[in-house]
């Protein structure tokens, strides 16, 4: 007999078909990315890393060919070690670095290895106020980086922007070693400009080196395929991501560097900038992880071979126009958004400002029409972390679907109506009276979705 696990995955896949995925860091992976991820790769060891030299001109047939000088733990390795620098490769020219990490197994790993490629105990970072769109890993006092590291908070301003303003006063009054730039509620387009010139004088007037960092997990696949300006061509030494949001591949992370590519058994470099490859190489292994997971990593190199494509461009454009849309469209029907609209792929409303009512109850409430998004704490939230006032959504999932500009429309009225009915109900038990209109909207978005099937179901 079956497990029973895989009742519970044909019910999921029921869930997804048949409902819309408004989170903004949810998407469909594509059929050959889930065929890569559950492959026999899963069977292998491979601790260390292929060899990053020797390969000229992204030859990618010469590299699924040669057989690679390693730097392994283990034998077997003469597919993996092809497979894994097809992945190295690919994120390069993707995002334009000299050098690519794709082992970390998820975005937190990424960004703990960073630190601990970078930072000595007791040293400080800059980075985004949780409350503000930040993210736990930058800095929440219930994190491991938190108790080793100090951290320094800057927030956003009235317009829901960075406060630049803030950022330099608290860049040149702590003593800071990195800044990082990224999150995970933001809709602007950040000045990473004004960031590296605030770094340039930081670095004056303490007198050491500076890591800049980006945590460009919401937006990486709006970078990779243009429509989102790159931090690493504006100065930036790091770039984390995850593999999963908007670069629509498996669940896992990746690191970009900028610098000197070498050897990660040689000892440990200086802490220097140039050399912040080596460091995070040897960060991630043997620093913070073990094994690598092979299976994902060749669904992350399958991931970034699609990401090449121009179909990818025109993908990631649509992702903007839709949110675009979507946002002007709430807005009309009483949305009160922060920011005012977005830039990217991702909206933050006010469910309180707007309808009088907070951002889990309204979650609950298209959870019962089949449309999923996150209750989200806003600058200044009184509701707490598990009952904030706002809500964040995007639009990378039902892209991917092909929903578009008419559809937006649709499914912001969708959105409208479930506020107001949200709004007369004043509570979450108060929903059961509503209960017709509610199943009304939940068959309507179930027709629609079966319009629009999910890549690989
Ligand atoms: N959990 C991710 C998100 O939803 O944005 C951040 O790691």
């Amino acid at each position: 007999m079956k497990d029973l696990v895989f009742d519970l995955i044909n019910q999921e896949k029921t869930r997804q078909r048949e409902g819309l995925e408004l989170i903004p860091s949810e998407n469909y992976v594509s059929a050959p990315v889930l065929e890569a991820m559950g492959s026999i790769l899963t069977n292998k060891y491979s601790e260390g890393y292929p060899s990053f030299e020797g390969v000229p001109d992204w030859d990618e047939t010469k590299i699924a060919k040669e057989v690679l000088p390693n730097y392994r733990y283990y034998g077997g390795q003469i597919n993996v070690d092809r497979i894994e620098r097809l992945a190295i490769d690919r994120a390069c020219r993707l995002f334009g670095a000299d050098h690519a990490n794709v082992q970390p197994h998820s975005g937190a790993n990424a960004n703990e290895a960073v630190y601990y490629a970078w930072l000595s105990p007791g040293d400080k970072v800059l980075a985004m106020n949780l409350g503000h769109g930040g993210h736990l890993t930058h800095g929440s006092p219930v994190t491991r980086s938190a108790h080793i590291y100090k951290f320094v908070a800057y927030g956003t301003d009235a317009d829901g922007d960075i406060d630049y303003e803030e950022l330099e006063k608290l860049a040149l009054s702590e003593d800071v070693r990195l800044i990082l730039v990224g999150y995970s509620a933001f809709m602007k387009i950040p000045d990473f400009k004004r960031v590296v010139s605030i770094r340039e004088k930081a670095e004056k007037k303490w007198g050491h080196e500076i890591l800049l960092m980006a945590d460009m997990a919401h937006v990486a696949g709006l970078i990779a395929a243009g429509v989102h300006p790159n931090p690493l061509e504006f100065g930036f030494n790091v770039m984390t991501t995850t593999t999963h949001k908007t670069l629509r591949g498996p669940r896992g992370g990746l690191i970009m560097t900028m610098g000197k590519v070498g050897s990660p058994l040689k000892k440990t470099p200086e802490k220097t900038l140039e050399n912040i490859p080596i460091l995070v190489d040897k960060a991630v292994f043997p620093g913070t992880q073990g094994g690598p997971l092979e299976h994902v990593i060749a669904a992350k190199a399958v991931a970034f071979g699609e990401a090449l494509k121009p179909e990818f461009k025109a993908y990631a454009k649509k992702i903007v126009e839709n949110a675009k849309v979507l946002a002007e469209e709430l807005k009309k029907g009483g949305f009160v958004l922060q920011g005012d609209g977005t830039e990217n792929h991702l909206i933050l409303a006010d469910m309180m400002k707007s309808f009088g009512i907070d951002g889990k109850m309204y979650e609950k409430a298209l959870d019962m029409v089949g449309l999923t998004l996150n209750a989200n704490a806003l600058p200044g939230d009184t509701g707490g972390a598990f009952r904030p006032n706002g809500v964040r959504l995007g639009t990378p999932a039902i892209t991917t679907r092909g929903l578009g500009v008419f559809e937006m429309k649709i499914l912001a009225n969708w959105m409208i109506k479930v506020a107001k009915i949200c709004a007369k109900a004043k509570s979450t038990d108060g929903l059961d009276k509503y209960k017709d209109d509610l199943d009304k909207i939940h068959a309507e978005v179930r027709e629609l979705a079966l319009k629009f099937p999910v890549p690989s179901l």
